[in-house]
């Protein structure tokens, strides 16, 4: 009988892993490395752990038998048939109680599954987010982790040992059932597209409408990661924007086509499979999309005319404007993708804690900012919060930063440079502020041509229909859509 001495398995060594096994080897844990083609093992062993408490297994079910009970083993490999193929071989191997954790990006739909399954074969599933690529796990990730919650006692002390700490406290809490793990993790990816897209079209109305030269862009990038906006992605922004090779800066010379990987469409279909408008989200993805057509773009560009006439920009103060616009977009953006978790939430009947969320991307990953401790403060304040921008704290913010968002998007709209999550922002908050929608026109409109039927206002629940037309008859519709 082998010696049951590991805290915890690792299967998956590629980068992630070895990184993840390395920090849970500095905070103490024995951890026991995994995968499927052995000799990855051995030359881990060999280099990066070595000298180190890392043991290694070359059959899963050595790996099963080296560790202390409840078992504990996280997934770290390809998202997809890999995740199912290790939990089918590993299930036979387990007893009642043990836990299996996927660390993998995948898709929470699955995880649902698999968590439901499992939990029929006495198996605890956990389905983490894990954020802050290869620096972060090797050094403190975000970790978002659910599923089973009777798993969380279990593999609390080695999460919140391993994971980011803003202000002391760990980015790393319990998300919530089934798939909520890997929801929040794809919403956080989406955000992070938005942020992403937010500071590339300041970045456009700095180079195109202000004429501004890279080192005076990294300069204000600099101030504002002093100011609200402080944050991991301001700050790569302004180190991007003076980097410099023999050929002088770089930034000019990278072809401006946007790839991707799928989770920030994710979280666009998500929204709409859900029905909640997380508008600069999608429009951060379509964005990435049009990036891609560079061909056309470089044809159209010189066919299609832009404004006939310029406008004049003080820089200073526009550049005040901007800043307060970015800040307004951001709270704009973030509000949406709580929307997102609280329907999800709602559906699926996950107790998500939003604070614990905003502490969980306080730091440890790509969108980690000062901003989200106010969230975080907004929902502490407030668990049952409907919507960000109501919070005090943030509708105080928006009404500072709203007419800086007015004047920037309608410059832009002059100049010509577009500024698709910007004007998003825009439309949604003046969308959400909107007592009286044109709605109401739709609704006739959908009446007329369709007899789907309309509400009067005041006589809410009560579908009426009209003949507006004197022919047609008085049936109203109940399959045809529009
Ligand atoms: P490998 O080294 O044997 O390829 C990232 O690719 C990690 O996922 C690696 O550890 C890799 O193992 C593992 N992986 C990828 N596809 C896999 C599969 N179909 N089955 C098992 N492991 C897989």
């Amino acid at each position: 009988m082998t010696e049951q001495v590991a805290d915890i398995a690792l299967i998956g060594l590629a980068v992630m892993g070895q990184n993840l096994i390395l920090n849970m080897n500095d905070h103490g844990f024995v951890v026991c490395a995994y995968n499927r083609t052995t000799e990855k093992v051995k030359s881990f062993l060999e280099n990066e752990a070595k000298g180190t408490k890392i043991i290694g297994a070359f059959s899963l079910k050595e790996m099963v038998n080296k560790l202390k009970l409840p078992r504990r083993i996280m997934l770290l490999v390809k998202a997809g048939p890999a995740v199912d193929a290790f939990i089918e071989q590993l299930v036979p191997l387990l007893s009642t109680g043990d836990i299996i954790i996927d660390g993998g990006n995948s898709e929470y739909k699955d995880t649902q599954i698999r968590t439901e399954k499992l939990e029929k074969q006495g198996i605890l599933f956990v389905g983490s987010g894990v954020s802050g690529g290869e620096d972060g796990a090797r050094y403190g990730p975000s970790l978002m982790p659910g599923g089973n919650p009777k798993a969380w006692p279990h593999i609390k002390p080695i999460f919140q040992a391993i994971c980011a700490k803003a202000n002391g406290e760990p980015c790393c809490d319990w998300v919530g059932e089934t798939g909520a793990g890997h929801f929040v993790k794809m919403v956080h990816n989406g955000i992070e597209y938005g942020d992403m897209q937010l500071i590339c079209e300041a970045y456009d109305i700095m180079r195109t409408g202000l004429k501004l030269q890279q080192d005076e862009m990294s300069t204000t990038f600099d101030k504002w990661n002093k100011e609200e906006l402080n944050s991991f992605l301001i700050e790569i922004t302004r180190d991007i924007l003076k980097y410099k090779d023999e050929k002088g800066y770089l930034l000019e010379r990278i072809r401006d086509t946007a790839g991707q990987k799928g989770t920030g469409k994710w979280t666009a279909i998500s929204a709409l499979d859900y029905g909640v408008p997380v508008t600069l989200i999608g429009e951060s993805v379509f964005a990435r999309c049009l990036s891609a057509l560079q061909a056309e773009r470089i044809e159209a560009s010189s066919i299609l005319k832009g404004p006939t006439s310029g406008i004049e920009l003080d820089k200073t103060k526009f550049l005040d404007h901007l800043k307060l616009a970015l800040y307004a977009s951001k709270i704009i953006s973030y509000a949406q993708g709580f929307m997102l978790l609280r329907e999800a939430a709602k559906v699926h009947n996950w107790n998500l804690n939003y604070g614990g969320i905003a502490l969980m991307w306080r730091g440890g990953c790509i969108i980690r900012s000062v901003f989200l401790q106010d969230i975080k403060v907004a929902f502490d304040k407030n668990p049952k919060l409907n919507n960000l921008l109501l919070d005090d704290f943030f509708s105080k913010a928006m009404n500072k930063c709203q007419n800086s968002l007015r004047v920037v998007v309608s410059s832009a709209v002059m100049l010509g440079v577009p500024v698709p999550a910007l004007s998003a922002a825009l439309a949604f908050y003046d969308g959400y502020r909107t007592a009286k929608l044109p709605a109401n026109l739709l609704q006739a409109q959908r009446d007329y041509f369709g007899a789907h039927t309309y509400e009067l206002l005041g006589q809410e629940g009560k579908f009426v229909h009209t003949n507006w037309t004197g022919h047609g008859g008085n049936v109203s519709a109940s399959t045809y859509d529009a």
